[in-house]
């Protein structure tokens, strides 16, 4: 695909494009105990020796909990128009239940939030659930593993949210990435709240069942939330709600093979028909998924299905990397969850799938994103915000703030230009595309990489009390590139500000 900043690609965006930076109040927050906050099953798995790369908790993570007004300063500089952060659902109501106490000081942080955001015309992206259960929850009866108990403790939570912020927010997310949420937490059991039973874990869960039980009551209590929404709220609100899925991109390893074609199309099936085929689609989880998993997939009743389907006001889309995926001989495992295939780094002609980043899992891939822009389109029609986009780039952890200013972090420059330069390629070929937010805003605590995965448009430096905040030079070339190919229009004004 094109760079961003192409001729062809001028413009070529809509006047109201919403482009910015997303964060996760886990990640970002700090303040784990602070002014009544009760405990996420995040705050409790990080302190559990072995589960966190470098050791590290998220008790102080970037401290954005007390430093917002300046973090919005910083998202003013940068010259965003919105931001998308998450709530800390145990912030809110310290013990997670329906008929728990609301803690009024938690709700007003992010009420002031919202403010300080909107003095400075930046548009609120709220996300209800970015993967930190209250741990009152959890204990009191399994979390998502009860479905009944679940949605009604998330119903009231999603309640108490609208109430409190919908008359400013008009951009709501119910749940970031349940696909990642339930395999990381249930099945490789390497996030919270670390339950598997694949060969060699002595934890407790079984990893054959409880992710797709899991995936299942993400579903349908992100329907119930949307249900409310629509009812109660959106008639005076007047705001958009949806769900926000993460997908690769997979691509055959031997284009020439079928088996392998075949096999490419159920990993996308798998990770992401598995959640969008149900909203967006036919209203049911894919076939090849039911074929493969028999009764171990759940099955929605005729009012889930009802429920379910259409809940979404558009597609709320994560996306990273693209793999190569080859089809295997054998039977699937009994724990398996990827379609029975196999990924790759190189496909058969030994074609990189990118270049390699920090993080092993994600390699730069821009046609790839391009593709799967494509295939989500032409799958499900509905407008796309791509709510998270972005990498990690090698050499950062050494980098010294003393002998600069700028970090001129090249590689994720063009990692940018090439990624949102598919944005522009896609909406030129007549996908609707609403929003790009560059994950993240600043470096922060990466769930089980701790602090060792650089992901922000901003260096910060843990060792200071302060997490000093350095913008890096592509977090200003964001800014150049949507300057660039965001249409401007009579009363529409461009918030983007130059370099200093
Ligand atoms: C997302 N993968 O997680 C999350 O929404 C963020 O909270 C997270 O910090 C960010 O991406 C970067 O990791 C993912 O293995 C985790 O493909 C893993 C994958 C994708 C997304």
């Amino acid at each position: 695909p094109p760079i961003a900043s192409s001729p062809e690609n001028a413009s070529v965006l809509r006047p109201d494009f919403h482009w910015g930076f997303a964060t996760a109040a886990a990640q970002v927050e700090g303040a784990w105990n602070a002014d009544g906050k009760g405990e996420s099953i995040w705050d409790k798995f990080s302190r559990i020796p072995g589960k966190i790369i470098d050791g590290s908790t998220n008790a102080d993570a970037t401290r954005a909990y007390d430093l917002y007004k300046a973090d919005v300063q910083l998202l003013k500089k940068l010259g965003v128009n919105s931001y998308r952060f998450s709530l800390a659902w145990s912030r809110i109501i310290p013990l997670g239940g329906k008929d728990d106490p609301v803690n009024e000081a938690g709700l007003n942080y992010y009420s002031n939030l919202v403010d300080e955001l909107l003095a400075n015309d930046i548009t609120s992206f709220v996300t209800l659930f970015h993967w930190d259960t209250p741990q009152a929850l959890e204990d009191r009866y399994g979390g998502m593993l009860d479905q009944a108990r679940y949605i009604a403790d998330f119903e009231r939570y999603a309640r108490v949210c609208f109430t409190a912020l919908g008359d400013r927010v008009k951009h709501w997310i119910t749940y970031n990435e349940p696909g990642v949420y339930t395999l990381a937490g249930y099945a490789a059991g390497v996030h919270a709240p670390g339950r598997s039973s694949l060969p060699g874990r002595d934890d407790p869960g079984d990893s054959s069942t409880e992710p797709f039980i899991v995936a299942h009551t993400e579903l349908v209590s992100h329907a119930h939330a949307v249900k409310i929404y629509r009812e109660e709220f959106k008639p005076t609100q007047k705001g958009v709600i949806g769900i926000t899925l993460h997908g690769n991109f997979s691509a055959p390893w031997d284009e020439d093979d079928p088996k392998d074609v075949e096999a490419a199309e159920r990993a996308l099936q798998f990770e992401i028909g598995w959640f969008a085929d149900p909203v967006y689609g036919s209203g049911d989880y894919p076939a090849c998924m039911r074929e493969q998993l028999g009764d171990r997939l759940p099955h929605f009743t005729p009012e889930e299905k009802a429920l379910v389907q259409g809940s979404s006001d558009f597609y709320g889309m994560n996306s990273y990397t693209t793999l190569y995926v080859r089809h295997r001989d054998q039977p699937a495992d009994i724990n398996d969850h990827k379609g029975n295939i196999t990924s790759h780094d190189t496909n058969k002609a030994g074609v990189s799938r990118g270049a390699e980043s920090a993080t092993a899992w994600l390699r730069s891939n821009p046609a790839g994103f391009l593709s799967l822009l494509h295939w989500i389109w032409n799958r499900y029609h509905t407008p796309i915000y791509i709510t998270e986009n972005g990498t990690t780039a090698k050499g950062e952890e050494d980098w010294d703030p003393t002998s600069g200013f700028w970090l001129d972090d090249t590689f994720r420059q063009d990692f940018f230009e090439g990624y949102i330069g598919a944005v522009a390629d896609a909406v030129r070929n007549g996908v609707d595309i609403r929003s790009y937010f560059a994950w993240t805003f600043t470096d922060n605590w990466e769930w089980a990489a701790g602090f060792t995965d650089r992901f922000g448009g901003s260096w910060v430096d843990f060792e200071s009390s302060e997490k000093t905040r350095y913008p890096k030079k592509s977090a200003f070339e964001l800014g150049r590139i949507f300057e660039h190919l965001i249409r401007k229009e009579a009363g529409v004004e461009a918030r983007w500000c130059s370099v200093q």
